[in-house]
């Protein structure tokens, strides 16, 4: 028999593998303790059996591969743990507010020891094709090793910034190898497990996405000489993180369940709650002072925090963005560089915004050198370094701060084919269709944590996980009480959800800026083109959506 459920290929986050009605503690006593929050969560291991495949050699996912200098949290360490374990949350200690990248791994790796996670996970099998076989009633999955496995259900957790991508530049070579550079090439995505010096070394970095700014930051203490290539200049906000001392962290640990609650009830599920003012409505001397206290607040609070229509009202934002401009100009000696540095195609907050310690004071340093492309484009990759169209640059290492195929990359690099040898990405050639971005109609019984069309893409992430994997382990039980084996989405409840995906978009600024978020990716084909791909009508309300649709009976999905 094989197992029910099968969880597949996992180079997401390592909540995405683990979060599967896995790990338990089954004490009472922490759930009266740590109350509604921690309580709702499930202490058990999975309704049926099940077996995970995992690319990477160990747990983690995107802190498995995201090793690069400065990699750490933008959300509060506190917040993004995971909250389903009681034991759990006594006995881990966060030394940090924002957490780096070192300390998550070790997180990841005492969770997976914790709960005996690892006895369930097959390492090193990258899926490669998944296939339905309707007489089965089963999935097979193909991994790149040959591995092969069936299972009734498929579960995906394969993230949605796990699909790093290299730019298109001639000489750049892909991810399997061919850069005509000969020294030292990395991508922060699949950053080396040895270390990397970069003390007297001439360093370039190509791209300035949340990646690019947390890597050019940290080199910039060590390196000989660094060359930062920004193609798009983002807004970025000050981090300010700090570290977590004992009594600090007791303080946290007492409160987990307010913080979680407050969390439940954010858009984002982050700690920071927009001020229910309107930007213009609050007199100018005021609005200034609060983005004043905002600046200086560490996180999001700028982007999250701040009034409820700086993202949606161009006006408002326009207030937003001056208050930033002038922070950036202030922190630059040379003028000339903040020219560089200060988008002029977006307001603040409409792409995703890097945090940043320092990040800024890195351009005043007299060994970084800041090329704009577009003024002087990349030509091509060389074997010593790079051709821009006006200057040959002579590097050591080049690293490729490129970003993901966001969102459907992890999707696309497997062959899914769902009912009658339908391939997923040919049903997704104009952008993805599902319903409540956990099924999809044609492809009965897989289902997809943070999918397309999931609240959780623009989420702190574990809180949405959490809320994927409760959701799809109560369906499971559901079906397994029922004798039912088999789900899949109506059309009709697809292309409703579908139309309001696209429709709770419309009204955000973000949706008229080019960006992972909306789906664009200039090095990869067919992502030329915005289509928004999360569900941006926030994470309550989408928890109250599928909360409705199981309260229903599953309404939207045919059982049988
Ligand atoms: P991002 O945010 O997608 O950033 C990628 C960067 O690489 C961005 O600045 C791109 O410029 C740049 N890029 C990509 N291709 C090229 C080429 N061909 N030439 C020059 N520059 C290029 O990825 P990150 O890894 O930083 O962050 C992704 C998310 O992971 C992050 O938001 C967090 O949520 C976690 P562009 O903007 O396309 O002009």
């Amino acid at each position: 028999m094989p197992p029910d459920i099968l969880p597949g290929e996992s180079d997401g986050a390592c909540h995405d593998q683990h979060g599967g009605g896995g790990p338990h503690d089954g004490d009472g006593s922490d759930r009266r303790r740590y109350g509604g929050t921690v309580g709702r969560h499930r202490h058990r291991r999975g309704p049926v059996g099940h077996v995970s495949y995992e690319a990477g050699d160990g747990v983690g996912g995107t802190w498995y591969w995201n090793r690069y200098p400065g990699a750490r949290f933008d959300s509060e360490s506190w917040t993004y743990g995971f909250s389903f374990s009681g034991e759990l949350l006594r006995e881990w200690d966060w030394i940090e507010q924002f957490s780096g990248q070192p300390e998550n791994l070790r997180y990841c790796n005492f969770v997976a020891d914790k709960f005996d996670l690892r006895r369930d996970i097959s390492f090193g099998a990258r899926a490669k094709q998944a296939a339905w076989d309707e007489a089965a009633n089963e999935w097979e999955v193909v991994f790149e090793d040959g591995r092969r496995a069936r299972a009734r259900f498929l579960i995906t957790a394969i993230g949605p910034l796990s699909a790093p991508t290299m730019p298109v530049i001639e000489g750049a070579g892909d991810l399997k190898g061919g850069c005509a550079f000969k020294g030292e090439a990395y991508h922060t995505g699949l950053w080396p497990h040895e270390p990397v010096s970069f003390a007297g070394k001439r360093v370039a970095v190509i791209g300035t996405g949340a990646s690019g700014v947390q890597t050019i930051t940290e080199i910039a203490k060590t390196v000989g000489h660094l060359t930062v290539f920004q193609r798009t200049p983002n807004w970025c906000a000050p981090l300010r993180n700090s570290r977590i001392d004992a009594q600090a962290m007791s303080k946290i640990r007492e409160n987990y369940d307010e913080i979680f609650a407050r969390c439940r009830e954010t858009y984002g599920c982050f700690i920071h709650a927009a001020d229910p003012r309107n930007a213009l409505e609050v007199p100018a001397e005021e609005r200034e002072a609060f983005y004043e206290k905002l600046y200086n607040e560490p996180g999001f609070a700028f982007w999250q925090g701040n009034f409820r229509d700086v993202l949606l009202d161009k006006a408002a934002n326009d207030t937003m963005t001056a208050f930033v401009t002038a922070k950036i100009r202030g922190r630059l000696r040379d003028q000339k560089v903040a020219d560089k540095l200060i988008p002029t195609n977006h307001g603040f907050g409409t792409r995703r915004v890097p945090l940043e310690s320092g990040y800024y004071e890195v351009y005043n340093q007299p060994n970084v050198r800041l090329v704009d492309l577009r003024e002087t484009p990349i030509e091509r990759i060389t074997a010593s370094g790079l051709k821009t169209s006006d200057a040959e640059y002579d590097f050591d290492m080049i690293i490729f701060a490129t970003g993901f195929d966001a969102i459907t990359g992890s999707f696309d690099r497997i062959d899914i084919r769902g009912r009658d040898g339908r391939r997923l990405r040919d049903k997704w050639a104009d952008g993805p269709h599902t319903y409540l971005g956990l099924q999809i109609e044609g492809f009965p019984n897989m289902l997809t944590l943070v999918g397309p069309h999931n609240a959780a893409t623009f989420c702190n992430l574990p809180r949405c996980i959490e809320q994927n994997v409760e959701w799809v382990t109560d369906l499971l039980e559901h079906m397994r009480e029922r004798g039912l084996t088999q789900i899949e989405a109506t059309a009709p409840a697809e292309e409703a959800w579908t139309a309001h995906v696209h429709d709770s978009a419309a009204r955000l600024l973000l949706t008229q800026v080019d960006s992972w978020m909306t789906g664009v990716n200039k090095n990869v084909a067919g992502r030329q083109k915005r289509t928004f791909m999360a569900y941006a009508g926030g994470a309550p309300k989408y928890r109250d959506k599928c909360d409705e649709v199981a309260a229903r009976g599953y309404e939207g999905f045919a059982l049988t």
